[in-house]
């Protein structure tokens, strides 16, 4: 045995965490200046400088002091770097944190090694549990608050400078990736719920206990208020009109002379704002940042709205995460609760005992994260706190209100979310588009089979007679205890065909965005075919879950109906990849195309005299009117269906007749007369882009086979 495999895994694992949040900061710090890092922007900011050393400090004081002899690397620095604890002795002055030209950089650079050093040798002795334990996991997430404080205060700094420096060429986002809004607010019905933390997992004692909150029934938005909302608040007077304001708000915004967020400029006509990457103008559409909590309040009064709870807050973002954007990673969420402590609580033992408790009294709580909380710190039950007046913080608002009496209770369906984002995001684009996946709600699902059954419409004919004619050939292939995963899978009619002529099927995983249409299949199917596995999965075959273990056959997918083709040829290409990857080792994919052809015939394939596939196409705004509220008035849009030559492809559109706006939520969208929607490709193949696509993807074609005119083809495709 080695030493190191001697060692407890745990010692271990503390070591490579401890490593990797220490890095952290450093790195930060790297493309900045030793100027940079020594000056201090106000009271409230401190130094880069001073935020490297004083995190060091923190691991010194509260853990390694501890040890009976230890002597610190150098005593004076205890006073140098200590923050707020009276415990620990003299300090230097919050505002003269700037005023430090000593120790130099170099010399906190090598403050910092050494205290890592000594950590290192600590954490190789273990750390045991206990108080011990949680020291240290205080020191990691203390560490990586000064992470967010020191963009906070770099920024803040920046803003100091006529130069409107750039401190970084890319925004650090250590929080992640902007999310897309969704549209719309959820009602939450509250009732006696809990909160606050209680489990194994670390969280500062400002968390717990988790306890009982009454909450009314309220709504929650699922977004956050951009700075559009913001110029339209301020357009309308809202920092000069004190009605909207509480009364410490409005003497604060008179005394400091606000009107407009922090970092905010009116340059030639435009509202521009410093951030981390300069400064640039104002994007309406991201969320608003640097707003007070007295601001917040104000915005909240203007738009008839107000702040949440902290408890409300906490309760929707724990029971339905996925219908909010940037629940956390862009903004921390002004909240209208007072920062106070929980009934019960108990401050941490000893010196960490100032880390949060003695702060309780005029401040309010934030919630959330922002884009520069580091990965892994935020928690459904933190509770960040800044006075009322601070703007310097990466904080921003989601608003809230009381849910209407009676209203019927809701909490959405992430699915609608994604229907309202994407309808709303789609509408906003210069050529209004929407996804056909939006289509398949129960009628529309029941709709495209009527289309299957049109003299006009041959696809559906033409390729269940070529399925019936291939599929002995093709199951030949599949082996014993084969598992068949269709997508988009529809009534699964053809499926019938395939599994007729493949008796030792042992499952069959039906993929679908329907879950009507799904529903009604699987049951079906299930009761046709006994013997053989069916377990359906509701979703969208372009975002695949885990395919479900079903035994040690060959995976065989099977995609029909040429729905490949109203993929995007990018999105197709990765679908086929991916679909690949899930279906594994020597798998097998059966795919049908719809192939180019007479355009005089693909329009009439789309455009029927009945006016079924018309139906069809108009169905999704019948269905925006119900799951969203949106108010689509359906006889100003028509269908239309057009051959586009250029990109090999049938196109669907929905054309307003007139000139209109129409409102989804509270998102109003204006269409010009005769501006379309466009709702659907078809793109139509040959035997060569076919190939060229399966082959991008990985694939080989095995097989290619085509029925006679109107013809469509199959293709066998193996790995
Ligand atoms: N395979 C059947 C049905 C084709 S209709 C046939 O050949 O006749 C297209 C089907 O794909 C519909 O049932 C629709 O609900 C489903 N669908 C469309 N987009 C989808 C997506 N992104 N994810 C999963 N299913 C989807
Ligand atoms: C599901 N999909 C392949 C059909 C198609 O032909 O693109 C949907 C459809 N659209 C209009 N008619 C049928």
């Amino acid at each position: 045995m080695n030493a190191s495999a001697k060692i407890p895994s745990v010692v271990s694992d503390d070591t490579v965490r401890y490593h990797e949040v220490r890095a952290a900061m450093p790195a930060l710090a790297a493309e900045l200046s030793a100027e940079d890092l020594a000056a201090q922007a106000m009271t409230d900011a401190s130094p880069g400088k001073w935020h490297l050393a004083h995190s060091s400090w923190f691991f010194e004081a509260m853990i390694l002091a501890s040890e009976p002899g230890y002597q610190p690397v150098d005593p004076r620095l205890q006073q140098v770097f200590n923050s707020y604890y009276d415990s620990l002795g003299r300090r230097v002055e919050r505002s003269e944190r700037g005023l430090m030209t000593r120790p130099s950089l170099e010399d906190i650079g090598a403050y910092r090694a050494e205290i890592d050093r000594r950590m290192g040798a600590r954490l190789a002795k273990g750390l045991g549990d206990g108080l011990g334990r949680y020291l240290f996991t205080l020191g990691l997430h203390h560490e990586q608050q000064h992470q967010e404080l020191f963009l906070m205060d770099l920024l803040n700094l920046m803003s100091r400078s006529p130069l409107d420096p750039s401190a970084y060429k890319l925004e650090p986002r250590p929080g992640g990736a902007l999310q897309t809004p969704r549209g719309g607010r959820s009602r939450f019905e509250g009732g006696l719920v809990e909160i606050g933390h209680k489990g194994a997992g670390f969280a500062f004692d400002n968390e717990g206990p988790r306890h009982r909150v009454w909450l009314e029934p309220f709504l929650l938005d699922h977004d956050l208020v951009t700075n559009g909302q913001w110029l339209a608040f301020m357009a309308d007077g809202g920092y000069r009109r004190p009605e909207l304001w509480l009364a410490d708000g409005w003497a604060t915004a008179r005394a400091e002379g606000w009107d407009a967020p922090l970092y905010w400029r009116f340059d030639d006509g435009v509202w521009t704002v410093l951030g981390l990457v300069g400064r640039a103008p104002v994007e309406a559409d991201a969320p608003v940042r640097h707003v007070s909590g007295y601001e917040a309040d104000a915005y909240a009064c203007w738009a008839g709205r107000r702040l949440p709870t902290e408890a409300e807050w906490e309760s929707a973002a724990a029971t339905a995460p996925d219908v909010f954007s940037n629940l956390t990673g862009e903004v921390w969420q002004h909240t209208s609760s007072a920062y106070s402590p929980y009934p019960g609580f108990r401050p941490t033992e000893g010196t960490a005992s100032e880390y949060n408790g003695k702060f309780m009294a005029n401040q309010r709580v934030l919630r959330g994260g922002s884009f520069a909380t580091p990965p892994g710190h935020a928690r459904v039950t933190y509770r960040n706190f800044f006075y009322p007046q601070q703007r310097w913080a990466f904080m921003g608002l989601r608003l809230a209100s009381d849910a209407p009496a009676g209203s019927p209770a809701r909490i959405e369906k992430i699915e609608t979310a994604k229907f309202r984002a994407e309808l709303v995001a789609g509408l906003s684009r210069s050529r209004k588009t929407l996804s056909p996946k939006w289509f398949y709600d129960a009628e529309g699902s029941r709709l495209f089979e009527d289309i299957t059954r049109l003299p006009e419409y041959y696809p559906t004919r033409q390729e269940a007679a070529l399925l019936r004619d291939m599929a002995p050939g093709l199951t030949r292939s599949f082996g014993e205890n084969a598992v068949l995963v269709e997508f988009g899978s529809g009534a699964s009619e053809k499926t019938r065909i395939l599994i007729d002529a493949a008796p030792s099927l042992k499952a069959y995983v039906p993929i679908d965005i329907s879950p009507d249409a799904l529903t009604a299949a699987a049951a079906s199917i299930a009761r046709a075919y006994p013997a053989m596995e069916v377990a359906p999965m509701v979703g969208d075959f372009l975002n695949l879950a885990p395919l479900p273990e079903l035994g040690r056959g060959r995976r065989v997918g099977f995609f029909p109906g040429s729905t490949i083709g109203n993929l995007e040829p990018d999105q197709a290409i990765a679908f086929l990849a991916n679909a690949r990857e899930r279906l594994g080792p020597s798998s097998l994919f059966i795919l049908g195309v719809d192939l180019v052809k007479d355009p005089a015939l693909l329009v009439a394939a789309y455009d029927d005299a009945q006016g079924v596939t018309a139906a069809f196409n108009l169905n999704v705004l019948v269905r925006a009117n119900r799951e969203l509220a949106a108010d689509f008035d359906l006889e100003g849009f028509s269908h239309l269906a057009v051959w586009n030559a250029g990109k090999s492809r049938m196109e669907m559109h929905l054309r307003a007749a007139r000139a209109m706006t129409v409102r989804i939520d509270d998102t109003a969208i204006a269409f010009e007369a005769g501006e379309t929607i466009h709702t659907e490709s078809s793109r139509k193949f040959t035997r060569a882009t076919l190939t060229d696509m399966a082959e991008a993807a990985g694939w080989h074609v095995a097989a290619f086979e085509t029925s006679p005119e109107p013809s469509v083809a199959l293709a066998l495709l193996s790995g």
